[in-house]
């Protein structure tokens, strides 16, 4: 067991310039407001400080020049033209282990706790230059980099950010390093590059159209993880983030998000994307300490916008280059609730997302700590939620219930 704890602050932790200075769309604070909030003592924070391993949720780039009035999606005409619309008919269920995509920096897809872990794209052939399956992305094997067009997932920012997240899901049980929370059972499809290239609204809605369009073609996409996100206070932004994520729900893929690390703050009124959408697919994700006791000192909450708790501190997951590290956050904290649901869909094929959202919501595990701060008052039970699902693929079984 290779527990390497190497303590470094990601790259992630430190703002980068560009997104600084980006302006924002509309006046008021800067976006980093939201996530900078003073401690309090007496709100039932501990004012010590974050640990040294804290990742904050990666905010990507702000759109530059004028506000976003139009949806202008960036595309590849080729990209748009492949991707349908809508599914003619019922969608059949689809088979072969539940595939939970990853938008994020990319997955290190050689790491050898991660390599039997992708999710292989069946249209495509590696490595000749040829967008086989005609979606616009040529040898896009295990995803796409939507940053910068392409198959080479790691080019640009977040790269151990989005290998950690795809580790804590589902890293190898193969007596090294760490074990994903669904390992053997979930395949990671990894949307890299998305701190990259556009803004990350412009590059969320073509994610979401890539993820769709390969739905469409049979791959059983069941989970978008989003360890990510910021705040949009301006209508056009707010319909488009609801747009694309309504996309999701219309092909029947959950959407699980991490809250801000606001250090206590409370986001029930701000208009934080994609964490706050009230859509029956979206599931929004505080982090526990990792002793699983109390929310974490750095995350945020708010009952109307965060629904469940899950650890986020000190975890150990894979990095690019074959190697381990932990870190901390809400962004942790969300794919082991992403993990769960695949694990979920495991056991009952048959589940809609929205099902699975209202099982693992009615089965956390309930935490005094979290009372008023997470609209369940409670916090990720992976068993009990498993065994829901479980109970649900019985003949007889009555999911509606849920
Ligand atoms: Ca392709
Ligand atoms: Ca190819
Ligand atoms: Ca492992």
């Amino acid at each position: 067991m290779t527990t390497l704890s190497k303590i470094s602050t990601s790259p992630l932790s430190t703002q980068r310039p560009a997104t600084e200075a980006a302006p924002r769309e509309t006046s008021a604070a800067p976006a980093a407001a939201a996530r900078a909030v003073v401690p309090r003592p007496g709100d039932g924070f501990d004012a010590t400080p974050a640990p040294s391993n804290f990742v904050d949720r990666p905010k990507g780039l702000r759109p530059s020049g004028t506000p976003q009035t139009s949806p202008a999606v960036n595309t590849l005409a080729a990209f748009e033209t492949a991707a349908p619309k809508s599914p003619a008919g019922p969608r059949p269920t689809p088979t072969g282990a539940p595939v939970i995509a990853v938008f994020d920096g990319g997955v290190d897809a050689s790491h050898p706790d991660l390599d039997d872990a992708m999710w292989t794209n069946p249209g495509e052939i590696e490595g000749d230059g040829i967008d086989n399956d005609g979606n616009g992305i040529k040898d896009d094997i295990h995803g796409f980099n939507v940053g910068f067009n392409s198959g080479d997932l790691l080019k640009g920012e977040g790269a151990d950010h989005g290998t950690h997240v795809a580790g804590i899901i589902a890293a190898e049980d193969n007596g090294q390093g760490n074990t994903g929370v669904a390992a053997g059972k979930a395949q990671i499809l990894s949307v890299g590059g998305i701190y990259d290239g556009k803004d990350l609204l412009t590059n969320f809605e073509r994610a979401v159209d890539y993820v769709v369009d390969l739905k469409n073609k049979g791959a059983n996409i069941r989970a978008v993880n989003a360890s990510f996100g910021d705040e949009y206070r301006d209508a056009a932004s707010q319909k488009r983030w609801k747009d694309a994520v309504q996309k999701l729900a219309d092909a029947d893929i959950l959407l699980v998000a991490a809250t801000a690390n606001g250090n206590g703050s409370n986001m029930n009124n701000v208009k934080d994307f994609p964490a706050n959408l009230d859509l029956p697919n979206v599931l929004t994700v505080a982090s526990m300490d990792k002793r699983n006791d109390k929310l974490a000192r750095y995350s945020s909450h708010g009952d109307k916008v965060v629904e469940m708790a899950a650890v986020g501190e000190d975890v150990l997951s894979t990095v690019p280059g074959g190697g381990w590290e932990e870190m901390s956050g809400t962004s942790m904290a969300t794919p082991r609730v992403a993990a769960t649901a695949a694990l979920m869909f495991a056991e009952n094929p048959k589940l809609t997302a929205a099902q699975v959202r209202d099982m693992l919501v009615n089965t956390v595990e309930k935490d005094p700590d979290l009372v008023g701060k997470v609209s369940t008052g409670g916090k990720l039970d992976i068993d009990a939620a498993v065994a829901a699902a479980r109970a649900s693929a019985q003949p007889n079984a009555f999911v509606a219930e849920w």
